[in-house]
């Protein structure tokens, strides 16, 4: 595998940041994560738009330019050899001091890497996802914003390791206020009399790029889709659930804290989904 840092590209063992990074330090960084499938980059510019309004929130100035981030992405991929794929593209706040002032860091770090992807196991889309709300919230605006994907993800995973010990793989997490966010690494949408609601980005759902996608397809569609508070409620009462994310795409949800979603199986609005987001990417995206 061939590494992207800071302009230069790296073998794996070779790829190296160092333990003065504010980064590893202070968790002081962005990333994005992004898909490639059949040859091409889906939805490049939204993740370094996304990219870019993360590091304007915690004031990080990106040392590449926008169209620089989606040409070194582009090559990443091209040297790896990568059709289908999975990029990650962090960027810290680069080598500083051990203080946790930021002021000694003189240039943040760009890291790309381009793999293979781990698809999920075929039976969470077959069969749809049991989840579970966990006790950890979604941060909240005044402390982390939780449209920032920074590099502090400590929140989501120990909602992860909170759903993976009541045995289920993802989780739903609240709010201060008790109404629903997202998942731990996904948006959440509900299927309620043939239209789609997810929570908003002022709920603490991330300002997902497939979320949005997802949107556009069912508006297409003649779906209609609103982005109101949801409780836990309006979810046992749906008659459909799924996720979205890039990793996930489009996963069912068919039962939560107990209660069975609809008929317990995926539902016919979400299958068609998941049909017209698969097209997309086959046929969409920044070419290799
Ligand atoms: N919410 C959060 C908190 C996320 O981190 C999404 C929603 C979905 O956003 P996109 O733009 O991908 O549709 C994410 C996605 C993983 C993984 O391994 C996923 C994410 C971050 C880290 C790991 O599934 N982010």
């Amino acid at each position: 595998m061939k590494i992207f840092i800071d302009g230069k590209f790296y073998r794996d063992r070779a790829a190296k940041i160092s333990v003065f990074d504010h980064g590893l330090l202070y968790g002081d960084g962005i990333f994005e994560g992004i898909r490639a499938y059949n040859g091409r980059v889906f939805k490049l510019k939204e993740h370094i738009d996304r990219l870019f309004a993360s590091a304007k929130a915690i004031l990080l100035k990106l040392p590449m330019t926008h169209a620089e981030l989606m040409r070194a992405t582009v090559e990443t991929c091209r040297r790896n050899k990568i059709r289908d794929g999975y990029v990650r593209l962090v960027v810290t706040r680069g080598i500083g001091s051990l203080g946790l002032n930021p002021k000694g860091c003189k240039r943040p770090s760009v890291i790309i890497i381009a793999d293979r992807i781990q698809l999920y196991p075929p039976e969470f889309y077959q069969r749809g996802l049991d989840i579970i709300t966990v006790p950890t919230l979604r941060n909240l605006h005044g402390a982390l914003n939780p449209a920032i994907k920074s590099l502090n993800y400590l929140n989501n995973i120990l909602a992860k390791i909170e759903a993976n010990n009541g045995g289920c793989e993802e989780a739903v997490m609240l709010n201060a206020e008790g109404y629903v966010a997202e998942g731990t690494g996904d948006n959440l949408f509900i299927v309620r009399n043939g239209a789609l609601a997810t929570p908003p980005p002022s709920a603490g759902a991330l300002y997902g790029i497939t979320r949005q996608t997802v949107i556009e397809l069912a508006q297409q569609a003649g779906l209609g889709v609103s982005e109101p508070n949801l409780t836990r409620y309006d979810l046992f009462n749906a008659d459909e659930c799924f996720l979205t994310g890039t990793g996930a795409e489009i996963v069912p949800v068919v039962k939560i804290d107990g209660r069975v979603i609809g008929s317990g199986r995926p539902g016919a609005i979400t299958r068609r989904l998941e049909e017209d987001y698969r097209a997309l990417t086959k046929i969409s995206g920044e070419p290799i």
